[in-house]
C-alpha cells in the first residue's frame, strides 16, 4: 500500500525555490505534522512525504498512490484543495487534516473524501485500516492525544533540503490571545511530552540546527517551569550539540537558573509576541500576561541576551486602538527593548479564534472570497477591515515600520552590540540583512496584492 503525505505551497509564501540557492534551505522549515503521521503509519505502508515549498511534484509522473493525506494551514488551503482534486480525478481517496480542516470543517468536507479533525495519534490507524477494507469514513475525530501516546516522528523521510530539523516539546499554550489559532484548537490545556521521549527524538535529528516548534516552550506556572528545567537539564546532559530556537512568553526572562539551562542544552534564540506597544493593546488582545510584574520590556530582553540568545520579537499591527503612526511607533518599541530582530504582522482573523467570530459578526472580514482568498491569510496581507485604517493606509505602516527598524544605522547598531556583548554578530548581521532583502520582496509583493484585489498599483 502507498501513501502519500502532502504539504501543499502557498506561491505568495514559497517564492523561494530551494535550489536556487543554498541559502533558502534558512528559510523552509519541515512540516513536521506529516513527519509524525508517517511515525503513527504502520510499516506494510511505503510513505512518501511530499513537501511543496521545496518544488511541487510532477504527481502525474509518480505512481499511483492507494491513500493521499494532505496538511494545511489556512493560508494553504486552496492548494490542498487543487492537490485534493487532482487525487481525487484519479480515484485516489484523500484525507485531510491540521488546522484548517479542524476549523472549516465543512469547508473541507466538500472538497475531500475524508477529514480528520483535531490529532491524529489517536484515530490515524483506524483511518488507515479504514481505507484498506475500503470503509473510508467522510469524518474523524482525534480530539486532543495523550501526550505520550505522541510518537517519534520520522525524521528519516525528509533529511535534505533543509538546513534545521523540528520536534515538538509541549502541545498548546496557556494562555488565549484573541487572534490565535493555538487555544482554538488545544483548548487552555498545555500539556508537555515526557523529557525521556523528547531527548530520544532530539537524537534522531539528522541536522545540527533545530527549531521546537511548540506554541509555548516554558508555559506560565512554577510546575510547568520546573519541567522545563528539568527538560533542559536532561538535554544538556546527553550532550545533544544541537542548536535549536523556540517560541517562549517573555516571563522566560524571569528564571536566571532557566536561561543558564536553556542556553546549557544549546538555545540560541527565542521568538517573543510583544503584540503592541501599549497597554491598551496588550489588553484588546487578551494578551495581560504580558502586563504582568509591572514588566520591563528592555531589561527582560537583555536578560536573555546575555545568555547567549537571540530575542526575535513579534508585533501586531491593526489593533482597533491603532491609530496613523503605528508602523513608527511599533519600530520605535522594538528598537527601545533591543530585540535582535522584528517580525510586524498584520491583525489577521484567522477562522476559529475569537478575532475572527468578532470581526465576521461586525461585517469585517474584508477579503472573503473562500477558498481562493485564504492565500492571502498569511498575516503578510492585509485581509480585514481596520477601525482606523484603509487597506492602502495600513500597507504604509508596515513598509514604515520595517524600513525604520530595518535602516542601515540600527542595523549597524545591533550589529556593534552583539558584538560587544559576544552574541553572535554574524548570525544578527545576515539576520538583519535577510530581513532588510525581504523588503523589497514584500513591496513587490504589496503591489501585486493590492492590484488583484482591486485598490490600483
Ligand atoms: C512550526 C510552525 C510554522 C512553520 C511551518 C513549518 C511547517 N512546514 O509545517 C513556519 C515558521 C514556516 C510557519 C509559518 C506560518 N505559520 Co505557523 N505554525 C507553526 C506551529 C508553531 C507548529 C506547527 C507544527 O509543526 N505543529 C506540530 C504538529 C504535530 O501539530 P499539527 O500540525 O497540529 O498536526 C497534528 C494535527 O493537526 C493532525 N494533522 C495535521 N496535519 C494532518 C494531515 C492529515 C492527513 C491528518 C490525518 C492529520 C493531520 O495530526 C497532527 C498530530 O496530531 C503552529 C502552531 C501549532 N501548534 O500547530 C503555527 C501555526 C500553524 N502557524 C500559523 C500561521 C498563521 C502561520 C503563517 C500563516 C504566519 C506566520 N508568519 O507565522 C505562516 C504561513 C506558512 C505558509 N506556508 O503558508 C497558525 C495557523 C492558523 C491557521 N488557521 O492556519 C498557527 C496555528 C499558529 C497560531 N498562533 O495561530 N509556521
Ligand atoms: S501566548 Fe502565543 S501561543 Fe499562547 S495564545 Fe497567545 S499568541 Fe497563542
Amino acid at each position: 500500500m502507498r501513501l502519500y503525505l502532502i504539504n501543499p505551497s502557498n506561491p505568495l509564501v514559497s517564492i523561494i525555490n530551494v535550489k536556487q540557492s543554498r541559502w533558502n534551505r534558512y528559510r523552509v522549515w519541515k512540516p513536521l505534522s506529516l513527519m509524525l503521521l508517517a511515525g503513527l503509519t504502520p510499516p506494510e505502508w511505503e510513505i512518501a512525504i511530499l513537501d511543496e515549498n521545496l518544488g511541487v511534484p510532477d504527481y502525474a509522473a509518480m505512481p499511483r498512490p492507494d491513500l493521499v493525506g494532505i496538511t494545511a494551514f489556512t493560508s494553504q488551503a486552496n492548494r490542498a484543495y487543487e492537490v485534493a482534486a487532482h487525487f481525487r480525478s484519479l480515484g485516489v481517496p484523500v484525507v485531510m487534516g491540521g488546522i484548517h480542516a479542524t476549523m472549516c470543517l465543512e469547508e473541507a468536507m466538500e472538497r475531500v473524501d475524508s477529514v480528520l479533525t483535531g490529532e491524529a495519534e489517536g484515530v490515524w490507524s483506524q483511518v488507515l485500516k479504514d481505507v484498506r477494507h475500503g470503509g473510508l469514513k467522510r469524518r474523524y475525530d482525534g480530539g486532543l492525544a495523550v501526550i505520550s501516546d505522541v510518537p517519534t516522528a520520522r525524521h528519516d523521510l525528509l533529511s535534505s533540503g533543509y538546513a534545521c530539523g523540528a520536534i515538538q516539546t509541549t502541545r498548546g499554550c496557556p494562555l488565549n490571545c484573541s487572534f490565535c489559532s493555538v487555544t482554538a484548537f488545544n483548548g487552555a490545556r498545555y500539556r508537555q511530552r515526557p523529557i525521556a521521549d523528547v531527548v530520544r527524538e532530539f537524537r534522531l535529528i539528522p541536522e545540527k540546527h533545530v527549531l521546537v516548534v511548540d506554541d509555548n516552550l516554558i508555559g506560565t506556572r512554577p510546575e510547568h517551569i520546573a519541567r522545563a528545567k528539568d527538560l533542559f537539564r536532561a538535554m544538556a546532559q546527553a550532550n545533544l550539540r544541537k542548536h535549536w530556537v523556540a517560541q517562549a512568553g517573555i516571563n522566560f526572562a524571569d528564571d536566571e537558573e532557566l536561561l543558564a539551562l536553556a542556553a546549557k542544552a544549546g538555545c540560541g534564540g527565542v521568538f517573543i509576541g510583544f503584540e503592541s506597544p501599549t497597554p491598551e493593546g496588550l489588553l484588546e488582545l487578551g494578551k495581560k500576561f504580558n502586563l504582568l510584574k509591572d514588566r520591563n520590556f528592555p531589561a527582560s530582553v537583555r536578560r536573555i541576551q546575555r545568555h547567549g540568545i537571540l530575542v526575535a520579537g513579534s508585533f501586531i499591527i491593526g489593533l482597533d486602538i491603532d491609530e496613523p503612526g503605528i508602523g513608527k511607533r511599533i519600530a520605535e518599541a522594538a528598537d527601545r527593548y533591543g530585540v535582535d530582530s522584528l517580525n510586524a504582522l498584520f491583525l489577521t482573523p484567522l477562522p476559529g479564534t475569537r478575532l475572527w467570530k468578532q470581526m465576521k459578526s461586525e461585517d469585517r472580514i474584508a477579503l472573503d472570497t473562500f477558498p481562493d482568498d485564504w492565500k492571502y491569510y498569511t498575516l503578510t496581507y492585509p485581509v480585514a477591515r481596520y477601525k482606523n485604517f484603509s487597506l492602502e493606509g495600513i500597507i504604509e505602516e508596515l513598509i514604515t515600520c520595517d524600513r525604520d527598524f530595518y535602516a542601515t544605522s540600527r542595523i549597524l547598531r545591533r550589529v556593534w552590540s552583539s558584538l560587544w556583548q559576544r552574541r553572535k554578530p554574524l548570525i544578527n548581521l545576515v539576520g538583519n540583512l535577510s530581513y532588510r532583502n525581504n523588503l523589497r520582496l514584500n513591496l513587490k509583493a504589496f503591489a501585486d496584492f493590492k492590484s488583484s484585489v482591486g485598490l490600483g498599483s
